[in-house]
């Protein structure tokens, strides 16, 4: 119901995106995408590339005088580091040879990608497998946010943890700490080991990974479905984050540390009065389905692949041993991949709710909408 598109390379001209699926009707403005593409782009342990950019998404289609049309709407982000990339990444033949990288970064793209699509220059794989493309996923990521505003749900994102450094998790989480946190954190101890730790990591040319958190609050019971694989809220959730550059896990509510509970300990014990729960171990998602308490999903992101002290490997044209290529890096994303997380799951919930109250204008997504909980209270009250 809520498609996209995106396109582009890292230091190619820019980002496109076309989103589809958004019902005529809905308040939208770039001031409200370039809030999110902002958060993006900050975080503790980010490469100078940050500094060059000023991500906005410029609405190219969809939006007339501040509404929604129900037509595509297209985005477009400008790279400001085109400049310095225009003869290497030039659409038309250039005049000299543009050397080729050619030396694998172990964990990268780079390999399977220049086997697979028949490439001599790795740049031909590593421009769009960059995770500059994820600029363009939080920016429609944030079209789907403010269609979810109008249900009252709300996505947030914190670090749990870089490296070995772990927060302690507090509930309710302080979002405020968190935003004003540079590693998204709002353990103020843990926040200064895990900058400690990507100092360290960065003074030996080394990267490293860590845990982010999205918690959706504000969802209705019923998103997704039992009935098929593909239907499957939890299913979707994964898919979606899995999609992340550098993520490596998935777990929703309790997941992996939750299986060594017996049941009687794992599974969230309904309450009279409205099917309110004591717990969330099931991260709000029971059978396919949201259960009504607040979505909370975890994922794994490794230590990013482009080393400052590069690993040993091969060199894709001559098959010889060498060290693999670097220009310059993130030392971390962790904070900045939890912003592309609560995107993602903003999309496929954008998507789950078209999908239960469908409409072509918002007000006719809307009148779904509260016929719907009205039914729902009506239950409450037996
Ligand atoms: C990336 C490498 C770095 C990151 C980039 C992702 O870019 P560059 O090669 O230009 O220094 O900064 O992330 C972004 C540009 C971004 O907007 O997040 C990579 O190889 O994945």
């Amino acid at each position: 119901m809520f498609r996209f598109l995106t396109a582009g390379e890292s230091h190619g001209k820019g980002l496109i995106a076309v989103v589809e699926g958004v019902p005529a009707g809905l308040p939208l403005d770039e001031d409200f995408i370039a809030r999110d593409l902002a958060r993006r782009q900050k975080g503790y342990g980010r490469g100078p590339r940050m500094q060059m950019e000023k991500d906005r998404a410029e609405i190219v289609s969809g939006v007339r005088h501040g509404l929604t049309l129900g037509s595509p709407i297209s985005l477009h982000i400008r790279n400001l580091d085109w400049e310095n990339w225009k003869d290497v990444m030039s659409i038309g033949s250039v005049e000299g040879v543009v050397k080729p990288v050619t030396r694998l970064r172990p964990g990268h793209a780079d390999m399977a990608g220049a086997l697979k699509y028949g490439q001599q220059d790795v740049r031909n794989i590593l421009e769009r497998a960059s995770a500059r493309e994820t600029a363009a996923r939080v920016a429609v990521g944030a079209v789907a946010r403010r269609f979810l505003q109008e249900m009252g749900i709300e996505i947030h994102s914190h670090t749990v943890a870089i490296g070995d450094i772990r927060a302690v998790e507090r509930h309710p989480v302080d979002w405020g700490g968190v935003e004003n946190s540079v590693v998204r954190c709002a353990d103020q101890d843990a926040e200064k080991k895990m900058i400690q730790t990507i100092e360290d990591a960065k003074g030996r040319g080394d990267t490293l990974g860590g845990v982010f958190e999205v918690m959706v609050t504000g969802v209705p019971v019923g998103l997704g479905s039992h009935v098929h694989w593909d239907r499957r809220l939890d299913g979707r959730i994964a898919q979606a984050l899995m999609s992340i550059n550098a993520v490596k896990g998935v777990e929703i509510g309790a997941g992996f540390e939750g299986v060594s509970l017996p049941g009687s300990g794992f599974h969230d014990v309904i309450e009279p009065g409205g099917f309110k729960r004591l717990s969330n171990r099931a991260g709000g998602i029971e059978g396919g389905m949201s259960n009504g308490e607040p979505i909370v999903a975890k994922a794994a992101v490794k230590p990013i692949a482009t080393l400052g002290n590069p690993l040993p490997s091969v060199d894709l044209a001559t098959g010889e041993k060498v060290q693999a290529h670097y220009e310059r890096s993130d030392v971390c994303v962790v904070p900045a991949a939890g912003v592309i997380g609560e995107a993602m799951l903003a999309i496929v919930l954008a998507d789950a709710a078209l999908e239960k109250f469908g409409g072509d204008h918002m007000e006719e997504t809307m009148r779904n909408y509260q016929g719907y909980l009205k039914s729902l209270e009506a239950r409450f009250q037996k």
